[in-house]
């Protein structure tokens, strides 16, 4: 087959990137190895950035996320020097959250895409992209059958995240790979029970971190930090509830409501930034282009803003033959990207222990971690600060 834009990928900047340029009248195909159903319901990011829901809301794809989106807009942190809230609406640039999960989000955008006559083909891996470098690179995948085949493309969109075909097919030397790994781990956790606090819980523990996020009325996230190499299945259910109930100071603050746990995952934090975001038609979106660490909820805002960035630059190029916003997509997103990475790293540093080489944590980083949520709980331009970034990309 053959499209103008061929799109690696049906995550949100693949989805994202697809329904803006079916919008501009932009012929386009969306290539995915997961099945449909695999797509819709893999559980992952909820907090959206204003920005986000204000994108969707002016193209009009925001119709689910109107009807069950909640604004949210307070954190609570509990610390090892007391409890302390902030509502973030009330600082900074005055912007809530809006949850919604990952999921039902790529859920909507894969019905408006097929709705308005989009072409998806799922179960469809990428397996090489060549010619970037020339007029017309191909892409080849294999099918639900097994059998292989070509696109030809005038660009191609790698949005198939950090281990997708997008990277695999750059070049050595094309691209420079900044790499940093934060040495902690969390225990994702979604629990059939409903939230526990009208707010985010931020629990700072000498045994680590514990995180508590609202998802729906009926389903909660929890997070546990835990020590690299930890496995899935290493902590019962009990372990599990009875470690939140320490760190998050259910005692002192009230018990958790717990439920089964019907998902897990280890996520390593570690983040990465690709530079630049372009080799010859070839261009990197969302985690194929920077993975950031969960901590500040920015990787599915992130993906979705650079998709609108790159979705303007392919339409002044392919429909008036201004190819201005392509050659400056890498140098736009990459701002957003480190400001991204910049917050993330101190939220990291905010909430855990860091451990060194040797897993022990230095008494002085220690020291300057309960400085950093000392001047947060006391000082109003630390939090307007907080509150811009937080919200922002
Ligand atoms: P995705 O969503 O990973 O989609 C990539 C798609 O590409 C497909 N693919 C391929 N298809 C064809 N051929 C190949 N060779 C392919 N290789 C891969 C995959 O099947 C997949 O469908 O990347 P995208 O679109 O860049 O979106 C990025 C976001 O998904 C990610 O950054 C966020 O989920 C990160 N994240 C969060 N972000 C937020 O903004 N707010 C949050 O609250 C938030 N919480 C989270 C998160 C990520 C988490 N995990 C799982 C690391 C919480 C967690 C636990």
């Amino acid at each position: 087959g053959s499209a103008e834009v061929v799109i690696l990928g049906a995550g949100p900047a693949g989805l994202m990137l697809g329904n803006l340029l079916l919008r501009s009248g932009i012929d386009c195909v969306v290539l995915e190895r997961a099945s449909r159903e695999h797509v819709q319901q893999r559980a992952r990011a909820g907090f959206l950035a204003p920005h986000t829901a204000a994108l969707l809301a002016r193209h009009g794809l925001d119709e689910g996320l109107r009807k069950r989106g909640q604004e949210h807009s307070v954190c609570e942190f509990r610390t090892e020097d007391g409890r302390f809230r902030l509502d973030y609406r009330l600082l900074g640039k005055g912007e809530p959250h809006t949850v919604y999960p990952q999921h039902e989000l790529v859920t909507d955008l894969v019905g408006l895409f097929l709705g308005a006559g989009g072409r998806i083909h799922f179960d469809t891996e990428v397996l090489d992209v060549t010619g970037v470098e020339g007029p017309r690179p191909s892409v080849t995948v294999r099918d639900a059958d097994g059998r292989s085949a070509h696109w030809r493309a005038r660009y191609v969109a790698a949005c198939d995240g950090r281990h997708g075909a997008g990277r695999r097919a750059l070049p050595p030397g094309a691209v420079r790979r900044r790499h940093r790994d934060h040495g902690v781990s969390w225990l994702g956790l979604l629990a059939e029970a409903p939230p526990s606090l009208d707010a985010v819980g931020y629990a700072t523990h000498p045994r680590g971190f514990a995180g508590h996020m609202a998802r729906s009325p009926e389903v909660t996230r929890y997070y546990l930090q835990c020590t690299r190499g930890t496995e899935v299945d290493d902590w019962s259910e009990e372990r599990v509830w009875d470690e939140l109930d320490l760190r998050m100071r259910a005692e002192e603050f009230g018990p958790l409501r717990r439920g089964r746990i019907i998902q897990r995952a280890v996520v390593d934090f570690e983040s990465d930034v690709l530079e630049p975001l372009r080799h010859g038609a070839l261009f990197l979106v969302g985690d194929a282009a920077s993975l950031i660490s969960p901590s500040a909820a920015k990787g599915a805002n992130l993906a979705v803003l650079e998709a609108d960035i790159l979705a303007r630059a392919l339409a002044d190029d392919l429909l008036h033959g201004d190819a201005e916003g392509l050659d400056r997509y890498s140098e736009r997103c990459l701002e957003h990207i480190w400001r991204a990475q910049e917050f993330s790293h101190w939220m990291i540093q905010l909430l855990h222990r860091v451990p060194g080489p040797d897993g022990s944590t230095s008494p002085f980083q220690e020291g300057l971690r309960r400085a950093r949520l000392k001047a947060l709980r006391s000082s109003r331009t630390q939090q307007d600060w907080f509150a811009e970034n937080y919200v922002g990309v």
